[in-house]
């Protein structure tokens, strides 16, 4: 647990604060600040996923101050906006002891949900991230570094994966090799959405890149979507990516980590609430390729969560944050019983490879 002492390297009201444990996100620290005025999320930054802190940082700072404008100049409210509170210093981020730390207004009268509430409370959610793709279109992208290089390169998350498999540190390939098959059969798929983007047939634009379903905040009482955030992994990247990651979520009907397989369910209507969603903010905008690829990019980021989820269990659980032994696994095995499931219904990954 962090020191509140950290909370005074950051312009906050004088307050007897109090940290508590907040969120279930997979990668930061994050913590709920009370007792003052007014309530803070404080996080502590991940930098062995993050190793660029600063650069990090700076994006989350730009991206943060871009979208305020633009939510001020359409009349929207801006406290609705993530919004880093600067440090005593002037910075956005502070160092202390072993770690690095930011604190974000705390965003009132929202909560978060792991899954949407119906089929067309999944298309609300998706068209609020495909509304913030639209926000930050004009965002100059070649400012923004690349803070995890390759961070939807599938084909590059499959490579790492047979490397790990070939090393098997942890002497635990065996115990998963149903798994290793499922994702060697659709390897060869990996890089479509990458080499249409090599091909200029997919355009590159500022995007989210994780647009899990708890990644968004919804008004405690409507329950309509108010804000996006997590906003470390905005980069260049493929509308294809945040469409896919957020069927990934959004149209499971069971928990990311399932055990019992049968509830692993894809819901078809969920997905069709979301691509009109995503089509009528985008529509306009997207290419023939993007339109022929929303069905498979659903299956391809799903694959490649379960490709990561899968190889972080054989490193022995660094990556991503568990609760208990094996979890990594049940990830992977939920992932890959959702792309199965998708597959009954777009056909298989391997049918969508153009050369
Ligand atoms: P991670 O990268 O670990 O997923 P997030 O930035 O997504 O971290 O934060 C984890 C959780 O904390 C979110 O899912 C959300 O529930 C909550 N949260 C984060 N920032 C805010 C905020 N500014 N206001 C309210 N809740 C927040
Ligand atoms: C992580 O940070 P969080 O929990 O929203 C991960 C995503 C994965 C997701 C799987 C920076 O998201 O890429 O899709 O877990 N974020 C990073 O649940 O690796
Ligand atoms: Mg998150």
């Amino acid at each position: 647990m962090v020191d509140e002492k950290v909370l005074r390297l950051f312009m906050l009201p004088d307050a007897k604060y109090e940290l508590s444990p907040y969120g279930c996100g997979h990668i930061n620290a994050t913590y709920l600040v009370t007792g003052g005025e007014k309530k803070y999320v404080l996080q502590r930054i991940n930098d062995s996923v993050f190793k660029d802190v600063d650069g990090l940082m700076r994006n989350v700072g730009a991206v943060c101050e871009f979208n305020i404008r633009k939510t001020a100049e359409s009349g929207g409210d801006i406290e609705k906006c993530l919004n880093p509170i600067k440090t005593v210093d002037g910075n956005n981020y502070a160092a202390s002891g072993d770690g690095y730390y930011r604190v974000y207004n705390f965003i009132e009268r929202t909560i978060s949900l792991d899954m949407p509430l119906s089929a067309e409370h999944f298309g609300e959610g998706g068209g609020c991230f495909a509304g913030f793709a639209k926000n930050l279109a004009s965002f100059d992208a070649s400012t923004l570094c690349d803070v995890i290089p390759g961070f939807h390169d599938t084909g590059k998350r499959v490579a790492k994966l047979l490397s790990s498999i070939e090393k098997d540190e942890k002497n635990r390939a065996a115990e998963v090799e149903s798994l290793i098959a499922f994702a060697t059969e659709r390897a060869s798929a990996a890089p479509v959405v990458t080499d249409g983007i090599n091909d200029g047939i997919i355009p590159l634009r500022v995007t989210h890149n994780d647009t899990k379903f708890n990644n968004l905040l919804f008004d405690e009482v409507t329950k309509k979507p108010v804000s996006v955030i997590d906003l470390d992994t905005v980069m260049k990247g493929s509308l294809l990516y945040d469409f896919g990651d957020a069927v990934r979520t959004g149209c499971n009907a069971a928990e990311e980590d399932e055990h019992d397989l049968e509830k692993v369910v894809f819901r078809k209507d969920y997905f069709d609430a979301v691509k009109n969603a995503y089509l009528s903010v985008m529509g306009d905008e997207l290419t023939s390729e993007e339109k022929r690829l929303m069905e498979f990019s659903a299956m391809l980021m799903t694959y490649e969560c379960g490709v990561r989820f899968l190889t972080d269990y054989l490193d022995g659980d660094v990556y991503f944050r568990t609760h208990y032994e094996c979890q990594n696994v049940f990830r992977a095995r939920t992932q890959f019983r959702l792309v199965a499931e998708m597959e009954k219904i777009f056909g298989k990954m391997t049918d969508y490879i153009r050369r």
